[in-house]
């Protein structure tokens, strides 16, 4: 991918509407790189707009690597880095989201880890993105690992509170998630976010139906991140269960710019 990251999504939410990010976990118990490959070639073939590579558990650089290189061979879609932490960078990727977890309890997950690697991040060249990532209760591994002192789900106002904060420090993009393992988002956190920011909102965690997609769309998200879905079935049904599901976001995403113009 030569061009830049950003002004692809960009574009791509302005004439679509919504889009589609799958997930990829490089890690090496869930699997080897070439499984990840394969795992990519089938997501775009199902619809989907990126690749982000990353996880909450321990990876190596050169396990990251690895698999990129895999993925790259399988699909022409960008792939980005959704890093864990420091050792989930690699050059191999078209971008990093470089992100900072603005509700953790400890400033290492906020600035501190990023400062250490920001050197190696412009010397390697790759496009970076600043991302505020909020966590809202219960925040499973991603809450813990992270130290997220975690947005109540019966309070949206301080999501979008610190959504708003995040636009104006001057980040690009706002990720909201309650943790994988089931724990979706609710729908009035993003609704009452995408009221009061106009940066690209990106949904994920235990989103594995259609309707789970388009609540969210409809609530206000710009993207739709699957990782748990995608890596029970897409080797299984080839993308069969995933393509439905990104038809449905991009058809939400129509009917909101649409509404939009
Ligand atoms: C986790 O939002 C991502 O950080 C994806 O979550 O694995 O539940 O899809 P799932």
């Amino acid at each position: 991918m030569n061009k830049s990251v950003y002004a692809y999504l960009k574009k791509k939410l302005k004439t679509g509407g919504a889009l589609h990010f799958s997930l990829i976990d490089p890690d090496p118990h869930k699997q080897e790189p070439e499984k990840a490959g394969k795992m990519a070639g089938l997501c775009e073939a199902a619809g989907s707009d990126a690749i982000l590579v990353g996880g909450s558990t321990i990876t190596n650089q050169e396990f990251v690597s690895e698999t990129i290189d895999r993925i790259k061979e399988n699909t022409s879609l960008p792939v980005v880095i959704f890093p864990g932490g420091m050792t989930s960078l690699s050059p191999k990727a078209d971008a990093v989201f470089f992100m900072s977890l603005l509700n953790s309890k400890d400033p290492y997950f906020i600035v501190g880890q990023q400062a250490l690697v920001s050197y190696p991040v412009k010397r390697s060249g790759i496009e970076h993105i600043s991302m505020a990532y909020l966590i809202i209760e219960p925040g499973a591994m991603a809450g813990w690992v992270g130290n997220a002192k975690l947005l109540p789900r019966n309070n949206p106002k301080l999501t979008a509170a610190y959504a708003l904060a995040a636009e104006m420090f001057g980040f690009k993009m706002v990720y909201l998630e309650a943790g994988s393992d089931g724990n979706r988002i609710p729908p009035s956190h993003i609704s009452l976010v995408s009221q009061v920011i106009s940066l690209p909102i990106i949904a994920g965690g235990g989103i594995s139906t259609k309707e789970d997609a388009r609540m969210l769309v409809e609530a206000g998200a710009d993207i739709i991140v699957m990782g748990t879905f995608i890596e029970k079935n897409i080797l299984k049904d080839s993308g069969s269960s995933l393509k439905p599901i990104i038809r449905e976001i991009k058809a939400a995403g129509e009917r909101k710019r649409a509404g939009s113009k």
